[in-house]
Protein backbone atom coordinates (compact mmCIF):
# COMPACT_ATOMS: atom_id res chain seq x y z
CA UNK A 1 0.00 0.00 0.00
CA UNK A 2 1.32 3.19 -0.94
CA UNK A 3 1.61 5.74 2.31
CA UNK A 4 1.84 9.05 3.24
CA UNK A 5 3.18 10.88 6.06
CA UNK A 6 0.92 11.73 9.13
CA UNK A 7 0.14 15.35 9.50
CA UNK A 8 -2.61 18.24 9.34
CA UNK A 9 -2.59 18.49 5.66
CA UNK A 10 -2.98 14.58 5.10
CA UNK A 11 -4.98 13.77 7.87
CA UNK A 12 -8.32 13.42 5.99
CA UNK A 13 -6.80 10.86 3.54
CA UNK A 14 -6.50 8.11 6.55
CA UNK A 15 -9.93 8.23 7.63
CA UNK A 16 -11.44 4.98 6.06
CA UNK A 17 -8.15 3.10 7.74
CA UNK A 18 -8.23 4.12 10.90
CA UNK A 19 -10.23 6.28 13.30
CA UNK A 20 -8.61 10.37 13.57
CA UNK A 21 -9.67 12.84 15.28
CA UNK A 22 -12.52 14.49 14.08
CA UNK A 23 -12.21 17.76 15.66
CA UNK A 24 -11.07 21.03 14.69
CA UNK A 25 -7.30 21.20 15.57
CA UNK A 26 -7.33 24.84 14.70
CA UNK A 27 -9.19 25.50 17.30
CA UNK A 28 -7.78 23.92 20.35
CA UNK A 29 -5.93 25.93 22.81
CA UNK A 30 -3.82 24.38 25.28
CA UNK A 31 -4.59 24.57 28.63
CA UNK A 32 -2.55 21.62 29.84
CA UNK A 33 1.17 21.83 29.94
CA UNK A 34 2.76 18.28 30.16
CA UNK A 35 6.47 17.26 30.60
CA UNK A 36 7.56 14.10 29.38
CA UNK A 37 6.13 13.11 26.11
CA UNK A 38 7.00 9.42 26.04
CA UNK A 39 4.88 6.48 25.11
CA UNK A 40 3.21 6.13 28.03
CA UNK A 41 1.84 9.93 28.11
CA UNK A 42 1.19 9.59 24.66
CA UNK A 43 -1.50 6.17 25.47
CA UNK A 44 -2.75 7.54 28.29
CA UNK A 45 -3.74 10.72 29.42
CA UNK A 46 -3.41 12.60 26.30
CA UNK A 47 -5.50 9.50 24.92
CA UNK A 48 -8.15 10.65 26.94
CA UNK A 49 -7.60 14.48 26.43
CA UNK A 50 -7.97 13.48 22.74
CA UNK A 51 -11.52 11.71 23.51
CA UNK A 52 -12.65 14.63 25.55
CA UNK A 53 -12.14 17.10 22.69
CA UNK A 54 -14.39 15.97 20.23
CA UNK A 55 -16.81 17.74 22.73
CA UNK A 56 -16.14 21.65 21.51
CA UNK A 57 -17.05 22.83 24.90
CA UNK A 58 -13.44 21.36 26.01
CA UNK A 59 -11.65 23.26 23.15
CA UNK A 60 -9.24 25.10 25.76
CA UNK A 61 -8.16 21.60 27.06
CA UNK A 62 -5.30 20.61 24.19
CA UNK A 63 -2.01 19.90 25.71
CA UNK A 64 1.44 21.56 24.78
CA UNK A 65 3.77 18.85 24.98
CA UNK A 66 7.12 19.64 26.53
CA UNK A 67 10.49 17.36 25.61
CA UNK A 68 12.71 18.45 28.78
CA UNK A 69 15.79 16.59 27.95
CA UNK A 70 18.64 16.43 24.93
CA UNK A 71 17.86 12.58 24.49
CA UNK A 72 13.97 13.81 23.87
CA UNK A 73 14.73 15.37 20.59
CA UNK A 74 13.44 12.87 18.90
CA UNK A 75 10.25 12.85 20.03
CA UNK A 76 9.93 16.59 19.75
CA UNK A 77 11.38 16.14 16.26
CA UNK A 78 8.41 13.61 15.27
CA UNK A 79 5.99 15.58 17.00
CA UNK A 80 7.05 18.87 15.11
CA UNK A 81 7.31 17.18 11.71
CA UNK A 82 3.68 15.28 12.27
CA UNK A 83 2.23 18.48 13.80
CA UNK A 84 1.50 16.59 16.94
CA UNK A 85 -0.08 13.92 15.36
CA UNK A 86 0.59 10.24 16.18
CA UNK A 87 -1.12 7.23 16.06
CA UNK A 88 -1.71 5.08 18.57
CA UNK A 89 -2.26 1.29 18.81
CA UNK A 90 -4.16 -0.90 20.78
CA UNK A 91 -3.06 -4.74 20.31
CA UNK A 92 -6.49 -6.49 22.00
CA UNK A 93 -6.35 -9.69 23.48
CA UNK A 94 -7.23 -11.43 20.35
CA UNK A 95 -4.32 -9.93 18.21
CA UNK A 96 -6.80 -7.45 16.49
CA UNK A 97 -5.03 -4.15 16.32
CA UNK A 98 -7.53 -0.79 16.92
CA UNK A 99 -5.84 2.29 15.26
CA UNK A 100 -7.14 5.62 16.43
CA UNK A 101 -4.72 9.21 15.57
CA UNK A 102 -4.43 11.11 18.29
CA UNK A 103 -4.82 15.08 18.42
CA UNK A 104 -4.92 16.05 21.90
CA UNK A 105 -1.06 17.07 21.65
CA UNK A 106 -1.23 21.13 19.51
CA UNK A 107 2.12 22.63 20.88
CA UNK A 108 5.38 20.94 21.47
CA UNK A 109 8.22 22.54 22.65
CA UNK A 110 11.83 21.72 23.43
CA UNK A 111 13.32 22.76 26.59
CA UNK A 112 17.41 22.48 25.85
CA UNK A 113 16.87 24.57 22.61
CA UNK A 114 14.53 27.69 24.26
CA UNK A 115 14.21 27.82 28.34
CA UNK A 116 12.48 30.92 28.29
CA UNK A 117 9.79 29.89 25.91
CA UNK A 118 9.14 27.10 28.55
CA UNK A 119 9.24 28.74 31.38
CA UNK A 120 6.69 31.38 29.85
CA UNK A 121 4.46 28.73 28.38
CA UNK A 122 4.38 27.17 31.63
CA UNK A 123 3.39 30.54 33.84
CA UNK A 124 0.74 31.79 30.67
CA UNK A 125 -2.76 32.38 32.39
CA UNK A 126 -3.83 29.91 29.88
CA UNK A 127 -2.66 27.12 31.71
CA UNK A 128 -4.42 25.63 34.29
CA UNK A 129 -2.61 22.58 34.80
CA UNK A 130 1.32 21.49 34.59
CA UNK A 131 1.06 17.91 34.21
CA UNK A 132 4.27 15.41 34.67
CA UNK A 133 5.63 12.30 33.11
CA UNK A 134 9.22 12.27 34.74
CA UNK A 135 9.74 8.92 35.82
CA UNK A 136 9.72 7.38 39.14
CA UNK A 137 13.33 8.57 39.27
CA UNK A 138 12.54 12.48 38.43
CA UNK A 139 11.40 13.59 41.43
CA UNK A 140 15.10 13.95 42.98
CA UNK A 141 14.12 11.86 46.46
CA UNK A 142 16.93 9.86 48.15
CA UNK A 143 15.57 7.18 49.73
CA UNK A 144 18.83 7.01 52.64
CA UNK A 145 17.73 10.64 53.79
CA UNK A 146 14.31 10.80 53.09
CA UNK A 147 15.04 13.97 51.14
CA UNK A 148 15.82 16.63 48.02
CA UNK A 149 18.75 15.57 46.78
CA UNK A 150 20.79 18.61 46.37
CA UNK A 151 24.25 16.72 45.64
CA UNK A 152 22.76 16.24 42.12
CA UNK A 153 25.04 18.29 40.02
CA UNK A 154 21.91 19.60 37.69
CA UNK A 155 19.89 20.84 40.69
CA UNK A 156 22.96 22.49 41.74
CA UNK A 157 23.33 24.21 38.07
CA UNK A 158 19.82 25.15 38.04
CA UNK A 159 20.18 27.19 41.10
CA UNK A 160 23.29 28.64 39.82
CA UNK A 161 21.25 29.50 36.37
CA UNK A 162 17.74 30.36 36.98
CA UNK A 163 17.00 31.34 33.48
CA UNK A 164 18.55 28.60 31.62
CA UNK A 165 17.48 25.70 33.34
CA UNK A 166 17.94 21.85 33.10
CA UNK A 167 15.57 19.84 35.62
CA UNK A 168 11.78 20.25 36.64
CA UNK A 169 12.49 21.77 39.53
CA UNK A 170 14.57 24.83 38.28
CA UNK A 171 11.31 25.19 35.19
CA UNK A 172 8.24 25.47 37.60
CA UNK A 173 10.33 27.63 40.30
CA UNK A 174 11.04 30.04 37.31
CA UNK A 175 7.11 29.46 35.38
CA UNK A 176 5.86 29.65 39.44
CA UNK A 177 7.97 33.18 40.02
CA UNK A 178 6.61 34.77 37.10
CA UNK A 179 3.06 33.62 37.89
CA UNK A 180 3.56 35.08 41.02
CA UNK A 181 5.10 38.48 40.19
CA UNK A 182 2.45 38.70 37.04
CA UNK A 183 -0.40 38.32 39.41
CA UNK A 184 -1.29 35.26 37.38
CA UNK A 185 -3.38 32.63 39.08
CA UNK A 186 -2.36 29.93 40.25
CA UNK A 187 -1.70 26.27 38.54
CA UNK A 188 -2.42 22.24 39.81
CA UNK A 189 0.93 20.35 39.23
CA UNK A 190 -0.20 16.87 38.49
CA UNK A 191 2.12 14.22 38.61
CA UNK A 192 1.67 11.31 36.47
CA UNK A 193 4.34 8.92 37.59
CA UNK A 194 4.27 5.53 39.50
CA UNK A 195 4.47 6.70 43.13
CA UNK A 196 2.75 6.10 45.80
CA UNK A 197 1.16 9.54 47.16
CA UNK A 198 2.77 11.21 43.39
CA UNK A 199 1.16 14.83 44.01
CA UNK A 200 2.39 14.95 47.78
CA UNK A 201 6.15 13.82 45.84
CA UNK A 202 5.87 16.31 43.77
CA UNK A 203 4.92 19.43 46.13
CA UNK A 204 7.41 18.11 48.84
CA UNK A 205 10.13 17.75 46.64
CA UNK A 206 9.51 21.26 44.57
CA UNK A 207 8.61 23.04 48.11
CA UNK A 208 12.17 21.70 49.19
CA UNK A 209 14.07 23.10 45.76
CA UNK A 210 12.11 26.05 46.24
CA UNK A 211 12.93 27.00 49.82
CA UNK A 212 16.69 26.87 48.81
CA UNK A 213 16.02 28.61 45.60
CA UNK A 214 13.82 31.45 45.90
CA UNK A 215 12.57 31.13 49.40
CA UNK A 216 10.19 34.56 48.91
CA UNK A 217 7.97 31.83 46.60
CA UNK A 218 7.15 29.44 49.07
CA UNK A 219 4.14 30.57 50.38
CA UNK A 220 2.90 31.87 47.36
CA UNK A 221 3.10 28.09 46.19
CA UNK A 222 1.36 26.91 49.09
CA UNK A 223 -1.36 29.10 48.84
CA UNK A 224 -1.61 29.11 44.96
CA UNK A 225 -0.59 25.66 43.43
CA UNK A 226 -2.25 22.37 44.07
CA UNK A 227 -0.45 19.09 43.53
CA UNK A 228 -3.61 16.34 42.65
CA UNK A 229 -2.17 12.57 43.60
CA UNK A 230 -3.54 10.37 40.89
CA UNK A 231 -3.11 6.37 39.97
CA UNK A 232 -2.58 6.27 36.44
CA UNK A 233 -2.07 2.71 34.38
CA UNK A 234 -1.76 1.53 30.71
CA UNK A 235 0.38 -0.98 29.89
CA UNK A 236 2.82 0.56 27.20
CA UNK A 237 5.63 -1.08 25.77
CA UNK A 238 8.46 0.42 23.49
CA UNK A 239 7.60 0.66 19.91
CA UNK A 240 9.55 -1.36 17.55
CA UNK A 241 10.28 -1.05 13.87
CA UNK A 242 8.26 -3.63 13.38
CA UNK A 243 4.84 -1.69 14.20
CA UNK A 244 5.97 1.34 12.49
CA UNK A 245 6.52 -0.67 8.93
CA UNK A 246 3.24 -2.51 9.59
CA UNK A 247 1.60 0.86 10.01
CA UNK A 248 2.75 2.09 6.95
CA UNK A 249 1.68 -1.76 5.02
CA UNK A 250 -1.52 -1.92 6.65
CA UNK A 251 -2.84 1.43 6.76
CA UNK A 252 -0.88 3.92 4.60
CA UNK A 253 0.15 5.95 7.64
CA UNK A 254 3.80 7.11 7.72
CA UNK A 255 4.01 7.92 11.39
CA UNK A 256 7.95 7.63 12.51
CA UNK A 257 6.65 7.08 16.35
CA UNK A 258 3.34 5.43 16.59
CA UNK A 259 2.56 4.50 20.27
CA UNK A 260 1.81 0.99 20.85
CA UNK A 261 -0.59 -0.28 24.19
CA UNK A 262 -2.93 -2.75 25.51
CA UNK A 263 -6.25 -2.49 25.63
CA UNK A 264 -7.25 -1.91 29.61
CA UNK A 265 -6.43 1.72 31.08
CA UNK A 266 -7.95 3.30 33.97
CA UNK A 267 -6.74 6.87 35.73
CA UNK A 268 -7.95 7.53 39.17
CA UNK A 269 -7.85 11.04 40.27
CA UNK A 270 -7.79 13.47 43.75
CA UNK A 271 -9.93 16.26 42.95
CA UNK A 272 -7.71 19.29 43.86
CA UNK A 273 -7.22 21.08 40.70
CA UNK A 274 -7.04 24.90 41.79
CA UNK A 275 -7.96 26.61 38.65
CA UNK A 276 -10.34 23.72 37.36
CA UNK A 277 -9.81 21.03 34.98
CA UNK A 278 -11.29 19.03 32.05
CA UNK A 279 -14.17 17.19 32.64
CA UNK A 280 -11.92 13.16 32.18
CA UNK A 281 -14.76 11.71 34.27
CA UNK A 282 -16.79 12.05 31.06
CA UNK A 283 -14.25 9.58 29.11
CA UNK A 284 -13.82 7.28 32.06
CA UNK A 285 -11.46 8.65 34.69
CA UNK A 286 -12.34 8.57 37.84
CA UNK A 287 -12.03 11.40 40.04
CA UNK A 288 -12.13 10.37 43.88
CA UNK A 289 -11.27 12.02 47.34
CA UNK A 290 -8.55 9.36 48.40
CA UNK A 291 -6.77 7.87 45.79
CA UNK A 292 -3.88 6.83 48.21
CA UNK A 293 -5.59 2.86 48.37
CA UNK A 294 -5.66 2.70 44.55
CA UNK A 295 -2.08 4.01 44.15
CA UNK A 296 -0.60 1.38 46.27
CA UNK A 297 -2.71 -1.31 44.99
CA UNK A 298 -1.56 -0.97 41.67
CA UNK A 299 2.28 0.03 42.05
CA UNK A 300 2.79 -3.09 44.27
CA UNK A 301 0.75 -5.70 42.43
CA UNK A 302 0.96 -4.24 38.81
CA UNK A 303 4.48 -2.40 38.96
CA UNK A 304 5.87 -4.47 41.88
CA UNK A 305 5.39 -7.61 39.30
CA UNK A 306 6.13 -6.20 36.63
CA UNK A 307 9.92 -6.07 38.46
CA UNK A 308 9.18 -9.95 39.20
CA UNK A 309 8.47 -11.19 35.80
CA UNK A 310 11.13 -8.88 34.35
CA UNK A 311 14.00 -9.48 36.73
CA UNK A 312 13.92 -13.40 37.15
CA UNK A 313 12.85 -13.31 33.46
CA UNK A 314 16.08 -11.51 32.66
CA UNK A 315 18.06 -13.89 34.59
CA UNK A 316 16.13 -17.33 32.99
CA UNK A 317 17.29 -15.38 29.30
CA UNK A 318 13.49 -14.32 28.58
CA UNK A 319 12.83 -11.08 26.46
CA UNK A 320 9.77 -10.53 26.97
CA UNK A 321 7.19 -10.15 30.02
CA UNK A 322 4.48 -12.78 28.15
CA UNK A 323 7.11 -15.43 27.74
CA UNK A 324 8.21 -15.06 31.30
CA UNK A 325 4.55 -14.90 33.24
CA UNK A 326 4.11 -18.36 30.47
CA UNK A 327 6.69 -19.73 32.65
CA UNK A 328 3.97 -21.77 35.14
CA UNK A 329 7.12 -21.67 38.09
CA UNK A 330 6.84 -17.85 37.28
CA UNK A 331 3.54 -17.85 37.39
CA UNK A 332 2.82 -19.58 40.79
CA UNK A 333 5.49 -17.40 42.50
CA UNK A 334 4.27 -14.01 41.26
CA UNK A 335 0.60 -15.07 42.49
CA UNK A 336 1.95 -16.24 45.55
CA UNK A 337 3.57 -13.26 45.83
CA UNK A 338 1.03 -11.18 45.54
CA UNK A 339 -1.56 -13.56 47.63
CA UNK A 340 0.45 -14.24 50.54
CA UNK A 341 3.28 -10.76 50.87
CA UNK A 342 1.33 -8.14 49.01
CA UNK A 343 -2.63 -8.68 49.55
CA UNK A 344 -2.09 -8.56 53.86
CA UNK A 345 -1.02 -5.11 53.85
CA UNK A 346 -3.69 -3.90 51.04
CA UNK A 347 -6.63 -2.16 53.02
CA UNK A 348 -9.09 0.44 52.28
CA UNK A 349 -9.94 -0.89 48.72
CA UNK A 350 -13.93 -1.17 49.29
CA UNK A 351 -16.32 -1.76 46.35
CA UNK A 352 -12.51 -3.07 44.66
CA UNK A 353 -12.73 -7.01 44.06
CA UNK A 354 -9.31 -7.91 44.83
CA UNK A 355 -9.26 -11.09 43.50
CA UNK A 356 -10.47 -10.37 40.12
CA UNK A 357 -7.82 -7.45 39.88
CA UNK A 358 -4.72 -10.12 40.32
CA UNK A 359 -6.18 -12.22 37.92
CA UNK A 360 -6.54 -9.27 35.49
CA UNK A 361 -3.00 -9.02 36.04
CA UNK A 362 -1.95 -12.02 34.79
CA UNK A 363 -4.07 -11.98 31.81
CA UNK A 364 -2.44 -8.75 31.07
CA UNK A 365 0.95 -9.33 31.54
CA UNK A 366 0.08 -12.48 29.15
CA UNK A 367 -0.78 -10.71 26.64
CA UNK A 368 1.41 -12.29 23.84
CA UNK A 369 0.22 -9.46 21.51
CA UNK A 370 2.02 -6.72 23.86
CA UNK A 371 5.58 -8.09 23.56
CA UNK A 372 6.22 -5.50 26.42
CA UNK A 373 10.41 -5.96 26.75
CA UNK A 374 11.94 -7.28 29.63
CA UNK A 375 14.88 -4.87 29.29
CA UNK A 376 11.68 -1.67 29.88
CA UNK A 377 10.83 -2.90 32.96
CA UNK A 378 14.40 -3.67 33.96
CA UNK A 379 15.59 -0.67 33.38
CA UNK A 380 15.92 2.07 36.42
CA UNK A 381 15.26 -0.98 38.70
CA UNK A 382 17.47 1.39 41.48
CA UNK A 383 14.26 3.73 41.22
CA UNK A 384 11.96 0.99 40.94
CA UNK A 385 11.98 -1.56 43.33
CA UNK A 386 12.17 1.07 46.65
CA UNK A 387 8.27 2.18 45.22
CA UNK A 388 7.20 -1.00 44.08
CA UNK A 389 8.89 -3.82 46.26
CA UNK A 390 10.05 -2.32 49.55
CA UNK A 391 7.30 -0.76 51.01
CA UNK A 392 5.39 -4.33 51.21
CA UNK A 393 8.73 -5.22 52.99
CA UNK A 394 9.03 -2.98 55.29
CA UNK A 395 5.28 -2.88 56.30
CA UNK A 396 5.48 -7.37 56.50
CA UNK A 397 8.31 -6.62 58.35
CA UNK A 398 7.19 -4.76 60.99
CA UNK A 399 4.60 -7.37 61.31
CA UNK A 400 6.52 -9.90 61.60
CA UNK A 401 4.39 -11.12 58.03
CA UNK A 402 6.41 -12.94 54.96
CA UNK A 403 8.79 -11.51 52.81
CA UNK A 404 10.38 -14.72 51.25
CA UNK A 405 9.49 -13.97 48.38
CA UNK A 406 10.51 -10.21 47.70
CA UNK A 407 13.83 -11.29 49.18
CA UNK A 408 14.19 -13.83 46.66
CA UNK A 409 13.90 -10.95 43.99
CA UNK A 410 15.93 -8.76 45.46
CA UNK A 411 18.59 -11.21 45.60
CA UNK A 412 17.82 -12.13 41.68
CA UNK A 413 18.15 -8.80 41.46
CA UNK A 414 22.03 -8.74 42.55
CA UNK A 415 22.74 -11.23 40.78
CA UNK A 416 21.14 -9.17 37.22
CA UNK A 417 23.37 -6.72 38.76
CA UNK A 418 26.68 -8.70 37.63
CA UNK A 419 25.53 -8.11 34.40
CA UNK A 420 25.20 -11.79 32.97
CA UNK A 421 21.90 -13.72 32.60
CA UNK A 422 21.51 -17.43 33.53
CA UNK A 423 23.26 -18.35 29.82
CA UNK A 424 25.97 -16.40 30.13
CA UNK A 425 24.31 -13.57 27.73
CA UNK A 426 25.29 -10.03 28.68
CA UNK A 427 22.15 -7.95 30.06
CA UNK A 428 21.26 -4.42 28.82
CA UNK A 429 21.39 -2.97 31.97
CA UNK A 430 19.71 0.54 31.60
CA UNK A 431 20.15 2.65 34.99
CA UNK A 432 21.01 5.77 36.46
CA UNK A 433 23.05 3.61 39.40
CA UNK A 434 24.38 1.01 37.43
CA UNK A 435 27.94 1.01 37.96
CA UNK A 436 27.24 1.73 41.82
CA UNK A 437 25.18 -1.29 41.35
CA UNK A 438 27.78 -3.40 39.23
CA UNK A 439 30.33 -2.48 42.13
CA UNK A 440 28.43 -3.93 44.97
CA UNK A 441 27.41 -7.11 43.22
CA UNK A 442 31.18 -7.56 42.24
CA UNK A 443 30.97 -7.27 46.29
CA UNK A 444 28.04 -9.51 46.72
CA UNK A 445 29.70 -12.81 45.14
CA UNK A 446 31.59 -12.79 48.57
CA UNK A 447 29.25 -11.78 50.97
CA UNK A 448 25.90 -11.46 49.26
CA UNK A 449 24.27 -8.63 52.05
CA UNK A 450 27.06 -6.44 50.83
CA UNK A 451 24.52 -5.52 47.51
CA UNK A 452 22.04 -4.42 50.48
CA UNK A 453 24.39 -1.56 51.75
CA UNK A 454 23.27 0.62 48.47
CA UNK A 455 21.60 2.52 50.94
CA UNK A 456 20.09 5.02 48.34
CA UNK A 457 17.72 2.01 47.26
CA UNK A 458 17.29 0.27 50.28
CA UNK A 459 17.82 2.57 53.03
CA UNK A 460 17.88 0.43 56.47
CA UNK A 461 16.95 -2.81 55.17
CA UNK A 462 20.77 -4.41 55.63
CA UNK A 463 19.80 -4.07 59.72
CA UNK A 464 17.24 -6.48 59.67
CA UNK A 465 18.23 -9.63 60.09
CA UNK A 466 15.13 -11.75 59.47
CA UNK A 467 15.15 -10.28 55.56
CA UNK A 468 19.06 -10.28 55.23
CA UNK A 469 18.76 -14.40 56.43
CA UNK A 470 16.19 -14.95 53.25
CA UNK A 471 17.82 -12.76 51.26
CA UNK A 472 21.36 -14.42 51.64
CA UNK A 473 19.56 -17.72 51.64
CA UNK A 474 18.09 -17.40 48.46
CA UNK A 475 21.23 -15.32 46.56
CA UNK A 476 23.41 -18.78 47.40
CA UNK A 477 20.72 -20.94 46.42
CA UNK A 478 20.32 -18.88 43.37
CA UNK A 479 23.55 -19.22 42.29
CA UNK A 480 24.04 -22.71 42.72
CA UNK A 481 20.62 -24.40 41.59
CA UNK A 482 19.56 -21.24 38.87
CA UNK A 483 15.98 -19.39 39.18
CA UNK A 484 13.96 -22.19 37.97
CA UNK A 485 14.57 -24.85 40.56
CA UNK A 486 14.58 -22.85 42.82
CA UNK A 487 11.40 -20.98 42.05
CA UNK A 488 9.77 -24.19 42.12
CA UNK A 489 11.04 -24.93 45.33
CA UNK A 490 10.45 -21.94 47.07
CA UNK A 491 6.59 -22.75 45.84
CA UNK A 492 6.06 -26.21 46.67
CA UNK A 493 7.91 -25.32 49.92
CA UNK A 494 4.82 -22.56 50.48
CA UNK A 495 2.30 -25.02 48.98
CA UNK A 496 3.22 -27.65 51.44
CA UNK A 497 2.90 -25.05 54.49
CA UNK A 498 -1.08 -24.42 53.04
C1 LIG B 1 6.20 -0.76 34.44
C2 LIG B 1 5.27 0.38 34.12
O1 LIG B 1 8.04 0.66 34.17
C3 LIG B 1 7.63 -0.35 34.69
O2 LIG B 1 8.34 -1.05 35.37
O3 LIG B 1 5.72 -1.49 35.52
O4 LIG B 1 5.75 1.16 33.08
C4 LIG B 1 3.86 -0.14 33.79
O5 LIG B 1 3.85 -0.79 32.56
C5 LIG B 1 2.86 0.98 33.79
O6 LIG B 1 2.88 1.60 35.04
C6 LIG B 1 1.47 0.43 33.50
O7 LIG B 1 0.51 1.31 33.91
Amino acid sequence: MTSKKLNNKNLSEFTSQVSVSGYDRSSVKAGIVHVGIGGFHRAHQAYYTDQLLHDEANKDWGICGVALLDFDQKIYNTLKDQDGLYTLIVKELDGTLTKTVVGSIVEYLFAPENPTVVIEKMADEAIKIITLTITEGGYNYNEATKQFDFDNPAIQYDIDNPNSPKTIFGYLAQALKLRKERNIKGVSIQSCDNIQHNGNMAKKMLLSYIEKAEPSLVDWVKENVSFPNSMVDRITPATSQFEIAGLKETSGIDDAWPVVCEPFKQWVIEDDFITGRPAWENVGAQFVDDVAPYEKMKLSLLNAGHSVLGILGALMGYSTIDEAVHNNAISAFLRIYMGNEVTPILTGLEGINLKNYKHSLIQRFGNIYIKDQIDRICSESSAKIPIFILPTVNAQLKENGPIEYAAFVIAAWAIYSLGLDENGNTLNIKDAMVDVLHEKALEAKDKPELFLGVKAVFGNLKENEVFVASYVNAYENILKYGVEKCVVDINSNVLNKI
